[in-house]
């Protein structure tokens, strides 16, 4: 039957979530990919450090390194982007249910901008207190990102931790094109919320929740898959689009440290 309001009924996600997401800027939503889904990407997150072990190399701008609070040593956590490598991840970036669950976040299509696979082997250092946003003209300010984790992610192995009701202040940081880590006073720190995730559980956050995570302190690695989408209304279907501006973006940044022979392969 039609519609007759002619408003999109929600599909995949209750009145309650959407309120807490509005409020939060957060979402987890628990089992929501099978476990097949979720063993066959994982199979192959680990089948690419083997059949594409050739493209892991510090001047690869598709790749990147951390250094291990244990060792010292530098390295390799992230392949960014990766659904061109793996099938079983690009099939989980444009996953029906998926879609359906963003486009009632949006209230809209959603379109896929940005895919990487955070590998945090144990030891590997987290990240510090950030916002995904970023001040570029066209960057958009929908951005969302969903975690897929393929390990459990928990406290011990560095899970991702967000600052949930700070979205709604926008960018904390200055609006000058740059990337700015968030100072950890800007936050109350007793707000952070571990997002300790199951495998096939998901959550999302919203580009300008505040976020970090600890060392991997664990003897397990922590792999989880983070994707990032836009309103559709915002710039439509622009992934290959913003990998050729943050390549752009990178190599400039590189440049800035004396390194120009970066590459993307
Ligand atoms: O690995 C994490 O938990 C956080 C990663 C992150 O914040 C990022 O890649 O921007």
């Amino acid at each position: 039957m039609k519609n007759p309001t002619g408003v999109a009924p929600h599909e995949a996600l209750s009145e309650a979530q959407l309120r807490a997401w509005r409020e939060d800027g957060y979402l987890v939503l628990r089992g929501f990919f099978s476990p097949g889904e979720i063993a066959e990407a994982g199979g192959e997150a680990d089948e690419l450090l083997v059949r594409h072990r050739s493209l892991v190399e510090v001047r690869n701008i598709r790749c990147r390194f951390q250094p291990n609070v244990e060792t010292g040593d530098c390295e390799f956590e992230c392949f960014d982007p990766v659904i061109d490598l793996s099938p079983a991840c690009h099939r989980l970036a444009v996953a029906a249910d998926l879609l359906a669950a963003l486009g009632d976040l949006y209230g809209e299509e959603a379109c896929l901008f940005k895919d990487k696979l955070i590998y945090k082997p144990p030891g590997v250092k987290g990240y510090d207190l950030h916002q995904d946003y970023i001040s570029w003209p066209d960057f958009p300010r929908s951005f969302l990102t969903v975690l897929v984790p393929f390990d459990r992610a928990d406290l011990d192995n560095g899970c991702t931790e967000v600052f949930p009701g700070y979205h709604t202040q926008g960018l904390l940081t200055p609006a000058d094109g740059q990337f700015h880590l968030l100072p950890i006073d800007r936050v109350d720190e007793s707000d952070g919320v571990p997002l300790v995730l199951a495998p096939g559980d998901i959550a999302m956050f919203d580009g300008f929740t505040p976020h970090r995570s600890a060392p991997n302190r664990s003897d397990r690695w922590r792999r989880q898959l983070y994707l990032s989408y836009n309103k559709v209304s915002e710039g439509g279907h622009q992934r290959g689009r913003h990998y050729e501006e943050f390549h752009r973006w990178l190599r400039v940044k590189y440049a800035e440290y004396g390194k120009t022979d970066v590459y993307y392969r």
